[in-house]
């Protein structure tokens, strides 16, 4: 029959495509556990970060009337909250520049710096839209933020004003969602609001270069920890760097921090 011909060329077309599709997605990456510590499942974590001198785990929480930041115990899982935001202000990413620090507001268009020693806020900067996630490039001197959608912003560490924009994408589509961010490695590391993936940004084009998925560890740990904390955990959403390929890892009312290796 006549058509049968066709239909092998269309199995071989699909075939080829999927292999396209495969070939193109396939950058193999490993998450691997090295430890798992305690924190604290009341902080509704929105922002994290190591320390310069790598003493101290900073945490920042959303929600209006908690948003909080202060210093994560990994020892003890016990959140120390060092300042807190008024209850108009819904708190989301910090990152560290120098000896201070940026955090950013959901709705507000408000972003605060703070002393790094004392928490005191010593500024305070406006912006357009909502703020998610926020990571400094200590290298090129500049700051990523996200805003829910598939751009990320470059902003001046200083003053906060907008220098340029970065459309993130992957196999050449848009990804919104950017959350909790951390700079390492010359590469953007995000969180994708409601997802188990981790993704690894170039800078300089915005494409996508890795994808870690956290799915089957985050099972793996919850069945071995197996308490009602873990039930009640929300999204991933928290890196901070420790060093190489090193990395803290929490999110949303997690009773617990990772400490995994992100292997390309
Ligand atoms: N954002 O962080 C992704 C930007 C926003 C999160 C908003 C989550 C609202 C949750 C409200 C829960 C009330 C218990
Ligand atoms: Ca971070």
């Amino acid at each position: 029959m006549f058509y049968k011909k066709y239909i092998n060329k269309l199995t071989a077309l699909l075939i080829l495509g999927m292999f396209c599709v495969q070939t193109q997605v396939s950058a193999e990456t490993e998450v691997r556990l090295i430890e798992i510590y305690p924190s604290d499942s009341e902080a509704f974590t929105q922002g994290f970060e190591l320390s310069p001198d790598t003493k101290n785990l900073i945490l920042a929480t959303g929600l209006y009337g908690k948003s909080s930041i202060g210093l994560l115990d990994l020892e003890t899982g016990e959140y120390s909250i060092k300042a807190n935001l008024s209850e108009e202000y819904f708190g989301e990413g910090i990152t560290i520049v120098d000896d201070f620090i940026w955090q950013l507001t959901w709705k507000e268009g408000k972003a605060f710096k703070r002393d790094l020693a004392s928490f005191e806020i010593v500024d305070e900067q406006s912006y357009q839209g909502e703020g998610w996630g926020i990571a400094y490039d200590a290298e090129a001197d500049v700051i990523w933020m996200s805003d829910g959608t598939s751009v990320l912003q470059q902003r001046n560490p200083q003053d906060f004003t907008k220098m340029a924009e970065l459309e993130v994408t992957y196999n050449g589509q848009p990804v919104v969602n950017l959350n909790e961010l951390e700079f390492a490695n010359d590469l953007i590391y995000a969180n994708i609001w409601y997802s188990d993936k981790i993704i690894a940004i170039n800078p300089s084009n915005g494409e996508i270069e890795y994808v870690y998925d956290f799915g089957e560890l985050l099972q793996r740990v919850d069945n071995e920890i197996a308490d009602e904390l873990v039930d009640q955990k929300d999204v991933l959403n928290g890196i901070a760097h420790i060093e190489g390929n090193q990395f803290y890892i929490t999110g949303k009312l997690y009773p617990y921090v990772l400490e995994v290796e992100l292997n390309r």
